[in-house]
Order: C-alpha cells, then structure tokens, then sequence
C-alpha cells in the first residue's frame, strides 16, 4: 500500500494547530510513527508474539486505537487460536478507512487470517465484550486523563480469566535529570530519522495539549487500582514502553 513521507511540518505555520488524526496525517501515519517512536516496529511485531500466548480460541481481541491497523495485522500473524477474532477500534474515520484498506491488502496476501471486524467509534463509549486479550499501543496518552482509570476499569472487566492487557505508552519521568535526559535523546532519534529542528519544534507544539503521558509509577497504581493484579514491563526503548498487565 502506498504510503507518503511525513512532511506535514517542514514548512513554517503561522499559527500551529492542536494535532488531530485526519487526512492528512492519515495518508503519511506508516512513516510518521516509524520515525518518532523508539521501538515501534519491534512492539508492533512482538505483541503479535506475545498476544499469541494469551489469546483463547474463540475469543475477542481488541485492538483500542488501531490508527492503520498494525497491531491488527501483527494479531492476524501470529495468533493461530481457533475461532479469535480481531477488533480493531478507531474514532478517526481518516484512520478507519486507511485500516480497512491495509487489512484488505492483508487478506489478498495471505490465506486463514483472523477474521478482522473494524468498529469506528470513542473508545471511551464503547460496550467491551469478553476478550482474552486487548492491545492499547500508544492510544491511552490521548485520552483525557480524568477518564484512563475508568476505560482501564471496564478493560479489566471485559478480560477473561488468563488473558492480558498489553499497554504501549510514552512514558514521563519524575527524575528531572532522567526527564532531560531521555527527552534529549528522543530528539536525537528524531533528528537521526531525518527531521529538522523546525519539523521537531512544530510537530512538540502541536502534540504538547493532546497527547499527555504518565510516568510508569502512575500506570502501575492506575492498573492496580483497575482491578490488575501484576504489571510487568517487556519493553522499553528512551521514553517509550509497553507493559502487559494481567488480571
Ligand atoms: C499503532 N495503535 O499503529 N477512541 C478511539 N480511538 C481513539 C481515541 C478514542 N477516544 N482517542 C484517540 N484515538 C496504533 C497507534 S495512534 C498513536 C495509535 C500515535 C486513536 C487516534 O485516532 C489514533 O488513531 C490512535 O488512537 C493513536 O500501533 O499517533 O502516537
């Protein structure tokens, strides 16, 4: 599938607007989140990996902000249980369109995929069924943060005995000194990936008020107090992680 560079913020804007998941961040996403998050490959592959030991046969697994559908497909590669089924959540219909056609690409590819069901709506309103497992990459830090205890209370509910919920975040740190630290070095990758001081700036500026990350300390007591009875972190890369949280 055809995808574009991300250039959305080489040019200098007047006035820059709060980031929103539209059409245009739609058409270049693949690239954009490869060269600004750590990690992103090796996570997107290896919750397929991980997801494969906690899936049931006949079970749901959610996928809750799937943007193109990565998580989706990775999902559909590994786990091989009997009768799962893919649920991949979006409220950008930008996004959701984009999915739907990778997931397609996706079935023309390969034979006895997971079947993939895609639902556009706010994950905050939507009626979670019973699921072994549920993968939250990176969507939770665009969730105002008065409601995450909440949507992560209903997860915990939704999740049968013995399934996971696998959480990928940015994470912020107390430590002024590890803060500066791993924040420098982010920009360094971003720098190393080819954006230009201008394009790091702009993009900060619009990120800055809609995505809001936790430190790891505040996820693990927000899990616990969800009713998540062992957090444990598999994966972290600068200031990005994934943890899987078990009920
Ligand atoms: C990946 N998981 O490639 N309800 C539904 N979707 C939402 C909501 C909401 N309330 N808020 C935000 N989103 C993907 C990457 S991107 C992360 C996830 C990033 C969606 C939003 O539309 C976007 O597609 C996604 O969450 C976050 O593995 O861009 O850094």
């Amino acid at each position: 599938m055809k995808h574009s560079p991300d250039r959305l913020f080489a040019r200098p804007l007047a006035e820059v607007p709060d980031f929103t998941f539209n059409e245009d961040v739609a058409r270049v996403f693949p690239d954009m989140i490869k060269r600004s998050v750590p990690g992103y490959p090796t996570i997107v592959e290896n919750i397929g990996v991980l997801a494969a030991q906690f899936a049931q046969p006949g079970t749901r697994l959610y996928d809750l902000g799937c943007s193109l559908g990565a998580v989706s497909q990775a999902l559909r590669r590994h786990v091989k249980s009997e009768g799962c089924r893919v649920i991949a959540v979006d409220n950008s219909p930008a996004m959701l369109e984009r999915c739907r056609e990778y997931l397609h690409a996706q079935d023309a590819m390969f034979q006895e995929l997971l079947p993939v069901e895609t639902v556009e709506a706010d994950i905050l309103a939507l009626e979670l069924a019973p699921a072994s497992l549920v993968a939250m990459n990176f969507t939770l830090q665009f969730i105002p943060p008065e409601r995450r205890q909440e949507l992560l209370g209903r997860i915990r509910q939704a999740l049968l005995p013995g399934g996971a919920l696998i959480l990928s975040e940015k994470l912020r740190f107390t430590d002024t000194e590890e803060q500066a630290l791993l924040g420098d070095l982010h920009v360094a990758f971003k720098r190393a990936n080819g954006y230009s001081e201008l394009e790091i700036a702009q993009k900060r500026s619009a990120i800055e008020k809609v995505m809001l990350p936790d430190s790891l300390e505040e996820h693990r007591e927000r899990l616990q107090a969800a009713g998540f009875r062992k957090v444990v972190p598999w994966f972290q890369c600068l200031n990005f992680a994934s943890l899987i949280a078990l009920p």
